[in-house]
């Protein structure tokens, strides 16, 4: 029987009478950057704890994804963990935005300095989480018919970990090879000589279309909605860039965690990125001026040009349309430029993507273009793909079509808190947190990055470490004032809610039929899932809470006795 190791701290103990594997304070589910830093954390506080993962190793994210092309869009001196110098002066990363090879090899790289494989059981898929009001305890399944018991249960689960396949007919009817970018096979794929199709044009096909061209004998790529790109401008890591990083390390950290995505941006001249004027203050030359710069230096810096590029309609268009302009001059065919060129909805307000020659791709002679929006998909047959143009075969279908986000893989536990209230009937108008952290009638079951913090729309490694740290402090306070179990009330997680919603409605973002409303997954909810509010905003809402005794939660202790916030 698995589950019986011993942890730092205290030694789990087999619960025999409750016919359970293993006892432990905490259960862990997931095993990416968030998972192992929880655990990492918690071993600190001398609690026990046991993570568990589906996957064959750690890497959460960065383990799936591994299509061609796999890339992080912040940069790898800020997409990494602050919260251990050494680590972050011994590491060296290769480039300005590092790969998935580079990223999952730091994931490992943690794993192994911090010793935390010991606690990590792996292809363990957890399926049920049940709170015992009795015992106050969680009893946690998996698909290997273990239990554990657990005091705490902390959902390390990740944002875009449900990879979704399109509802197309016929799809399970075709006979060729097909992947998803979100579950890419860990021997790679050969292309070679082959004529393939890739469905969707997101950030993930954004990434891979422009690496399968290069190697295909033949690629289409099917859009159903263009994106806007912005190039990445990737390259090696030089001296020049890393050392001044290094050297100051503590000081530019401690800035980006104030920063409304958790990220410095054009750090030379300590603007930090941020230029903080209105697109429609400043002349028309001038605006030109700054989107050109922005252009040439490459990645997300670009929606920082002006202050109010996600709230004001008005300046928004301007850069969508300096990136248009971009996509005409880039893309030599007058028509597939065209259909490339997105104007249904403001830039950024779906993920805003980069790039290494997406646009320059469908120059290539070998690459072409469907415009799903003339020439809809009828169906996927047993050879190909059929639009109402024609059918056409192909040797591999690649589906890039994203992912059940933010709520898709907490909702496919079963999880149930106080009086059997079930997770997936409590979200089934969509999600409702208490700060992204916690659910009311779920005590001590915690979420990593939920929705309704700023999770997706941050640095996420930034994000997660904060998150953590502030629950390792609330586990500490509970710890040391005897408190068993900590609950948010109701109307904490209404108000929370609205403040959420009002946010997202303060901003563009609600005009876009994107994951981050739902929308890519048919009959979800529509709401904005993540916080708008900021990195460094909403930090200090949590650290507010914190210091009035936890505010809008209810602290109960082993007596029963709830204690109230000051
Ligand atoms: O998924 P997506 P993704 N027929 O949902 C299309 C992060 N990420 O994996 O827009 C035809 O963005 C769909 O079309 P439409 C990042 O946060 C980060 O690319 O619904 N097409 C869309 O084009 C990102 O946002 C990085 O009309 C269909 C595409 O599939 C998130 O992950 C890299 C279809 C899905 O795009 C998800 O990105 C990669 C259908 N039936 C990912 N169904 C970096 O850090 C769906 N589509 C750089």
């Amino acid at each position: 029987m698995s589950g019986t190791g011993t942890q730092q701290g205290r030694p789990a103990q087999p619960d025999r009478a409750a016919g359970l594997a293993a006892s432990y304070d905490v259960i862990i589910v997931g095993a990416g950057f968030g998972g192992m830093y929880m655990l990492h954390r918690l071993r600190a506080l001398g609690l026990s704890a046991r993570v568990l993962d589906v996957a064959s190793d750690v890497g959460g994210t960065w383990y799936w994804n591994r299509y061609p092309g796999a890339r992080c869009d912040v940069e790898s001196m800020q997409y990494s963990f602050s919260f251990s110098k050494e680590l972050q002066q011994t590491w060296s990363w290769s480039e300005r935005f590092a790969g998935q090879p580079e990223i999952l090899a730091y994931a490992n790289h943690v794993a192994d300095r911090f010793d935390l494989r010991r606690d990590i059981q792996l292809e363990t898929r957890v399926t049920a989480a049940h709170f015992d009001e009795q015992t106050r305890r969680w009893t946690i399944s998996t698909d290997r018919g273990e239990q554990f018991s657990a005091q705490f249960c902390v959902m390390a689960t990740g944002c875009l970990s449900t990879a979704k396949l399109p509802e197309i007919t016929g799809r399970d009817s075709y006979q060729g090879a097909t992947y998803h970018t979100g579950y890419w096979p860990h021997e790679g794929v050969d292309f070679s000589g082959l004529k393939v199709a890739v469905i969707g044009t997101g950030s993930s096909a954004i990434q891979a279309i422009p690496v399968i061209a290069e190697q295909a004998a033949h690629l289409t790529v099917f859009q159903r909605t263009p994106n806007y790109s912005i190039p990445s401008r990737n390259g090696p890591m030089t001296p020049d860039y890393e050392g001044p990083w290094k050297s100051d390390y503590e000081r530019r950290r401690a800035k980006a965690r104030t920063m409304r995505t958790g990220i410095l941006y054009g750090v030379e001249n300590e603007t930090w990125g941020l230029n903080n004027v209105s697109a429609m203050d400043v002349s028309p030359d001038e605006r030109q001026r700054i989107y050109e710069e922005r252009w040439a230096v490459g990645g997300t810096a670009f929606m920082a040009a002006f202050n109010d590029l996600i709230t004001n309609e008005a300046s928004n268009d301007t850069a969508a349309e300096f990136v248009r302009s971009k996509i005409r001059e880039t893309v030599k065919d007058p028509e597939t430029a065209e259909a490339l060129c997105p104007h249904d909805y403001p830039i950024g307000t779906k993920r805003i993507c980069i790039d290494t020659d997406y646009f320059e791709t469908y120059n290539r002679p070998n690459v072409k273009l469907v415009d799903l929006r003339k020439t809809p998909i009828e169906a996927i047959t047993p050879k190909g793909v059929r639009t109402t143009a024609g059918e056409q075969a192909f040797d591999a279908i690649v589906y890039a079509t994203g992912f059940d986000a933010m709520t898709g893989t907490l909702m496919s536990i079963d999880i149930r808190g106080r009086d059997g209230v079930e997770l997936r009937e409590k979200w089934a108008a969509g999600p409702q947190t208490y700060l992204g952290l916690m659910c009311a009638e779920l005590p001590n079951l915690f979420m990593i990055t939920g929705p309704g913090s700023p999770s997706v729309l941050s640095n996420m490694i930034v994000s997660i470490e904060q998150h953590v740290d502030w629950l390792v402090d609330a586990l500490a306070h509970m710890r040391a004032n005897g408190i068993e179990t900590i609950e948010p009330r109701a109307d904490a997680e209404v108000s929370w809610g609205q403040h959420v919603n009002e946010a997202g409605h303060r901003t563009l973002y609600v005009k876009a039929a994107s994951w981050y409303m739902g929308a890519n997954v048919p009959g979800k909810p529509r709401m904005f899932m993540p916080y708008i509010g900021g990195v460094g905003v909403y930090r200090q809402e949590c650290d507010d809470v914190a210091a009035k005794g936890y505010e809008g939660f209810v602290l109960t202790r082993g007596d029963e006795r709830a204690v109230a916030a000051e």
